[in-house]
């Protein structure tokens, strides 16, 4: 199709909103901007369940030139697709917690029966030349099914999360099948390359595949590209955010309560792979190997409750909210109180103001795919008196973000060194890490990880036709 632009397919678990507005995570920040440039349709999983689940009405949404298409569950599909092996199995074990990760054989079958139902809806909605991009771990099989029902364009798949080695992935029971379903995307995109290269070795390893020139690996028959798409956010939008009227109120707000002392930050969904008790513990041990810093310092972490059915996550919750209570109770006097855990969401705007007043911001995964907060931290603040980020290793926004003070976020003695280095940084050494980082942030956005990722795909349906021609 040379000249007119194909139409856009956004499969995602959950779909929208289209505006900046709303308390979207990551993802959705993401996506929104490029369906509202260029349109097409975002076909996903309305968040609700009834009786005829799957099998249902369609939900047809129009916004100008975008429409979102959602689909009900059932309780018993929303169950085993979403809660059991979406966030039980998979997200535990691609981010490396083999520990705790679940395997059951019925979730495993509600899950591909999920993702077979969404391709039998979806498969009437296409057109042979829409370039389909099909997001996250939700949906390994989607691609592979949409194939047995004729879909013969170009389809894409990009994982928001990391993708573990094989040693970690071979444990699952339907490793095999599941890598094999992939394949039949023609892109298959990661956050960073140790994702990608632990999925070629996968190939290489457990299906005898092979790798090729420019990004290119084939498996039996199949050739598909696999390659490294690092995500970005909105930064200069989210720089308005950060000096808008209510930022500047959050920031007030959030330095009256500092009371002058050096107000440190954590930003992230309550989830185990953010490494919040761990960051906890390094900030318990910067008062005890500092102890210079108690009374000077006030700790905020944000952390609105996600997932909040799964007993992991309600577990999460309650140990934190321990933690916190006896790091208060041991150190706080009658005028400080060291630190404040907030389970609310809020708007961005006032996001980018509680980023704005932080000295400090910790970033501390113990696995992310990217981490898209240490990216809004940088685009927040302000050049003159810039705040410092600690960045864990094992986030992907290390390797774009490598001017931050990177830390093991297992080694408390790590984080309160690097906690304390942040605390005592000349105003000349924290504005040189923030330029370097500014400069990824604002080069490397949102619009430029999509239009990187179509035009890779562009490129895949090139391929394919002259393969096909040939
Ligand atoms: P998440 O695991 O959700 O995303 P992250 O990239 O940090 O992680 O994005 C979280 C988003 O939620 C940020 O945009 C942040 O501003 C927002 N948020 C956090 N707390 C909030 C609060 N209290 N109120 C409002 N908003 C809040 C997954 C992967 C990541 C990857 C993204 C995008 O796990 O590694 O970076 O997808 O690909």
């Amino acid at each position: 199709m040379e000249g007119a632009e194909r139409r856009l397919v956004f499969v995602s678990n959950r779909v929208g909103p289209l505006s900046d507005e709303g308390k979207a995570g990551g993802l959705a920040v993401g996506l929104a901007d490029a369906l509202r440039r260029r349109g097409g349709l975002w076909f996903g999983w309305s968040g609700e369940s009834s009786e005829a689940g799957l099998a249902g009405d369609l939900k047809v949404e129009t916004h100008g030139n975008t429409e979102l298409v959602t689909l009900d569950m059932t309780v018993e599909e929303a169950e085993g697709f979403y809660l059991h092996y979406a966030n039980r199995t998979l997200w535990p074990l691609l981010h490396y917690r083999l520990d705790i990760a679940e395997f059951d054989r019925q979730s495993d079958r509600t899950y591909r029966a999920v993702n077979r139902s969404f391709a039998e809806r979806l498969h009437p909605l296409l057109g042979g030349q829409d370039l389909v991009w099909v997001h996250d771990y939700h949906f390994f099989y989607l691609g592979a099914e949409l194939r047995e029902r004729g879909h013969k364009g170009p389809l894409g798949f990009f994982l928001h999360i990391p993708f573990c080695p094989p040693e970690i992935l071979g444990a699952l029971p339907a490793s095999l099948d599941l890598v094999s379903a992939m394949l039949a995307y023609d892109l298959v995109g990661f956050q960073t390359d140790t994702d990608r290269r632990n999925f070629v070795s996968f190939c290489v390893e457990e299906l005898e595949g092979e790798e090729l020139d420019g990004g290119r690996l084939r498996v039996g028959e199949r050739v598909i590209r696999a390659a490294t798409f690092p995500i970005g956010i909105d930064a200069e939008g989210f720089a308005e955010f950060a000096t808008s009227e209510e930022a500047r109120e959050h920031e007030k707000m959030v330095l009256g309560m500092a009371g002058g002392r050096a107000q440190i930050v954590g930003v992230d969904r309550m989830d185990y792979s953010k490494g919040i008790i761990q960051r906890f513990r390094g900030f318990e041990q910067l008062l005890e190997d500092y102890p210079q810093t108690q009374g000077s310092v006030r700790f905020l972490q944000v952390a609105p409750v996600s997932r909040g059915e799964l007993e992991a996550y309600a577990d999460l919750r309650t140990e934190l909210e321990q933690i916190a209570g006896n790091i208060n109770g041991r150190f706080a006097t009658l005028d400080w109180t060291p630190m404040q855990i907030m389970t609310r969401g809020f708007t961005r705007r006032a996001l980018a103001g509680i980023y704005r007043a932080a000295r400090v911001c910790m970033v501390t995964p113990l696995r992310d795919g990217m981490n898209l907060v240490a990216k809004e931290f940088v685009a927040a603040q302000d050049p003159q008196d810039p705040g410092v980020l600690i960045l864990s290793r094992f986030a992907g926004a290390r390797a774009e973000l490598s001017a931050a003070l990177i830390v093991n976020p297992y080694s408390s003695d790590d984080v309160s060194r690097a906690l304390h280095y942040a605390l005592e940084m000349p105003l000349e050494e924290r504005q040189r890490r923030y330029h370097l980082m500014r400069q990824k942030v604002f080069e490397n956005t949102a619009a430029r990880w999509c239009d990187g990722f179509l035009e890779a795909m562009e490129e895949c349906a090139r391929q394919s036709r002259a393969d096909s021609e040939e």
